[in-house]
């Protein structure tokens, strides 16, 4: 089901800019470009909820949607855009860990990965760095509708194969903005996370 209400909230350019703890939240994350963006619109049923673009290094603060009056979702930075400068990329690692370890309510990051390529470098750090700090999530792979369905199998794999090398165990899926593929258990991996660990409740 896709969301019958969703409204933006605000723009958090630093962890203290989040709102007040009042929902559980379901947060996504990713290299630039990824398609994040598009995954959102699509989960929650919205066209142009998000902006989505060609130009990577969009979305540059903590974006906080309120859907249905029953969780947030946050639309975060990507990381690893080249032309954002050192000291930004370096403000936002800074500020984006501290969310991770610190808000109470998250309950789940979605880390989104191109099922095109191998995990790169920045995703497998950022994967292992969320596995070492007992933070839930679970691995996304976005643009599926580009590969064939070998191709799939094989990301699929893939992703299971890195996880088990750094003993973390959490749900992979694969999925497309475009065709829509995978998109219910993207939804019902979420309502998993916002219905049944009522720490915030
Ligand atoms: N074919 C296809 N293209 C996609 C899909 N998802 C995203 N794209 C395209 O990829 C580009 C980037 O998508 P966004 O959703 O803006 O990516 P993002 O991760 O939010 O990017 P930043 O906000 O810059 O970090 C856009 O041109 C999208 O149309 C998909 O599932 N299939
Ligand atoms: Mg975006």
């Amino acid at each position: 089901m896709s969301a019958t209400t969703a409204e933006f909230v605000l723009s958090a350019p630093a962890y203290r800019d989040c709102p007040a703890v009042t929902l559980p939240e379901i947060c996504f994350a990713g290299r630039s470009n990824v398609g994040k963006s598009s995954l959102i619109n699509a989960v929650v049923g919205r066209k142009k909820l998000v902006k989505t673009s060609n130009v990577p290094g969009k979305t540059r603060a903590m974006n906080y949607f309120r859907i249905d009056e029953r969780w947030f979702l946050v639309d975060l930075p990507g990381y690893g855009y080249a032309k954002v400068s050192k000291s930004e990329r370096d403000r936002w690692d800074t500020e984006t860990r501290t969310y991770f370890r610190n808000r109470p309510s998250l309950r789940l990051v979605i880390s989104c990965v191109d099922a095109r390529h191998e995990p790169q470098k920045l995703d497998l750090d950022f994967i292992f760095w969320l596995g070492s700090n007992a933070i839930p999530f679970a691995v996304v792979l976005t643009k599926a509708d580009k590969i064939s369905a070998n191709q799939r199998q094989k990301a699929l794999a893939g992703a299971r194969r890195m996880l088990k090398n750094m003993n973390i165990e959490v749900p992979v899926l694969l999925t497309s903005s475009e065709s829509k593929d995978g998109i219910d258990d993207v939804r019902e991996l979420i309502a998993d996370f916002v219905e049944h660990n009522n720490d915030t409740e």
